[in-house]
């Protein structure tokens, strides 16, 4: 396999090899001791003495079974008293130990305990002294997730960084060593979720909840250790094309019954699946529209099927007429979302969420924020956002894309006074909400670097980094993630920090500015064209021309 200098990403601990902080570490830290023999605690000790070894040239670290007054780290769940963290919070906290200096890394939760040693690590390649570690954290939103837009014929719907990394020629990938480098880089982030397939769910990728659950178990096995579920896109006709149905209506008994025993035998195989995630009535995909039913009682349906197990149903707000005729000014695609989802405020069950697109029409590079935000008061939701560069340069231009949903984050509502901002109701602050949090299209791919241009990897980093706290501010991300994949050079530091904090209004300016929409070509949306989509039945149109904007 081609691993590229830069396949290691943010994780490339060996960078600091010339650094000050590296020689003091190596004379600081000789051994861990990690408590629990649970999966992910067994990834705990492999990441803490790889990333010790890398960052410290040592070959390796002395491994106590039991804590010691000289261990240099100990990982284990309850450690310390864990007042005021949530289950996947943690605490790292440097103490003296005669003349050395012992580290614990204590949270309620194995999970915890992995995010905690990737925060340690972190401290450590911006070169901290280790006697100034003191962190509790929690994370901000309980569902960070990402999707993927692979097909399991190996292409990428909206890819710009080469082919799958998870399927090819409808099977799995050879390299499953590869999964488990992503699966790693990922909760290195904190993201706990993943969605495996297209929300645009074909012919093939139906059968990943019958016959074809085995890979989707072999997944789910890759991912475990690395305290990451998995969550399927489903096809809402899934009864008629799997089991011969005449309808995929919500409200028919037999719709029912078969959606009930198909996600039992889901969940015989991978117990944790994180749940389902749908693409309905939207782009010619199946959806209750067809049957007279609303999106309500779709949802509440297959939430129902995956209640037992204590799964999710994730349902898109992305639904909209694409079959618009131009001429028509009373059908207006910007308010869509907004028009089929207000109305049904609160009648979703508590184990459904939607999922609404940062903006009303989709990912454009600058849009006003989703109505739908501040509006939906009784319903849990989720924001998705694009890190794959569909509408912003795929990843052949730079288009560092943190301080838009900086943006986006920081909006204001005022739907319960102000402060109501974007973030707050992700986090479940401002409206009670069973599940809340945060997703987005993901952008990488088999290029060696992952995600073709390698500055792009910046955008992963920093979609990971936000959704675990939102509050982090462009610059600061920035500047870990330089270090983190560069190293300590001020120079580089300086350039590419500049160069990514700028390039969003940059690629703005030479490409969709006046915050006008849609200036791209029609279908593949790279490169400029003012009138590209003005004539389209997409209900894509600025219609801006000589008189206004
Ligand atoms: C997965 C846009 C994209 C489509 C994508 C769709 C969606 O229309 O161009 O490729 O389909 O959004 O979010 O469902």
């Amino acid at each position: 396999m081609v691993r590229n200098v830069d396949y290691k990403c943010w994780l490339n601990f060996a960078q600091m090899g010339g650094h000050p902080a590296a020689k003091r570490y190596r004379d600081q830290l000789d051994s861990i001791c990690v408590l629990g023999d649970g999966p992910i605690s067994r990834t705990v000790k492999e990441e803490l003495g790889r990333g010790l070894s890398e960052l410290t040239g040592k070959d390796s670290f002395a491994v106590h079974a039991e804590p010691q007054a000289e261990t240099s780290v100990i990982a284990a769940v309850d450690y310390l008293e864990n007042g005021g963290l949530l289950d996947e919070g943690y605490i790292v906290r440097a103490a003296k130990a005669g003349d050395k200096v012992q580290v614990v890394i204590s949270s309620p939760s194995e999970r915890g305990l992995l995010y905690g040693t990737f925060a340690f690590l972190r401290q450590l390649q911006a070169g901290r002294g280790l006697e100034k570690i003191d962190i509790l954290e929690n994370p901000k939103n309980e569902l960070r997730m990402l999707n993927h837009w692979d097909n399991f014929d190996g292409s990428i719907e909206r890819g710009y960084a080469g082919r799958s990394i998870f399927y090819n020629r409808n099977e799995l990938v050879d390299d499953l060593g590869r999964i488990q480098d992503y699966a790693r880089l990922l909760a290195s982030l904190g993201i706990n979720s993943i969605a495996i397939n297209n929300v645009n769910v074909h012919y093939l990728e139906t059968t990943f909840i019958e016959e074809r659950l085995d890979l989707v178990k072999t997944l789910a096995d890759i991912f475990r250790p690395y305290g990451i579920k998995l969550f399927l896109s489903i096809n809402y006709a899934s009864p008629m094309q799997l089991a011969g149905l005449e309808t995929a209506d919500p409200l028919d008994p037999d719709v029912q019954q078969w959606w009930i025993d198909q996600t039992a035998k889901v969940y015989e195989q991978i117990p944790d699946l994180g749940g389902f995630l749908v693409k309905a009535d939207s782009e010619n995909r199946p959806g209750p529209f067809t049957y007279g039913r609303n999106h309500a009682d779709g949802a509440n349906m297959l939430g129902r099927a995956l209640k037992p197990f204590g799964g999710i149903l994730i349902w898109r707000c992305f639904v909209y007429d694409c079959q618009q005729d131009w001429r028509d000014y009373e059908t207006d695609r910007a308010r869509a979302a907004y028009d089929h989802f207000y109305p049904l405020d609160g009648e979703f069950d508590d184990n459904v969420i939607l999922q609404i697109k940062n903006g009303p029409m989709d990912f454009q590079v600058r849009e006003p924020v989703s109505p739908l935000f501040g509006k939906l008061e009784r319903t849990n939701q989720i924001l998705e956002l694009q890190i794959t560069q569909e509408y912003t340069g795929q990843q052949r231009h730079l288009c560092y894309l943190v301080p838009q949903w900086k943006e986006i984050l920081e909006f204001d509502t005022f739907a319960k006074g102000p402060g109501s901002t974007v973030d707050k109701i992700l986090a479940g602050a401002i409206f009670e909400q069973s599940h809340s949090g945060i997703t987005a299209v993901v952008n990488v791919g088999r290029d060696g670097n992952w995600t073709g241009h390698t500055l792009a990897q910046a955008n992963l980093y920093g979609y990971g980094r936000l959704a675990w706290d939102p509050s982090l501010s462009a610059e600061q991300i920035t500047d870990e993630w330089v270090v983190a994949t560069f190293g300590h050079n001020e120079k580089v530091k300086h350039t590419v920090s500049k160069m990514l904090l700028r390039s969003w209004e940059i690629y703005e300016n030479y490409t969709t500015p006046l915050g006008i929409g849609w200036m791209c070509n029609p279908g593949h949306h790279y490169g400029p064209s003012v009138d590209g989509y003005e004539y389209s039945k997409w209900g894509t149109y600025h219609r801006a021309d000589h008189q206004a904007l």
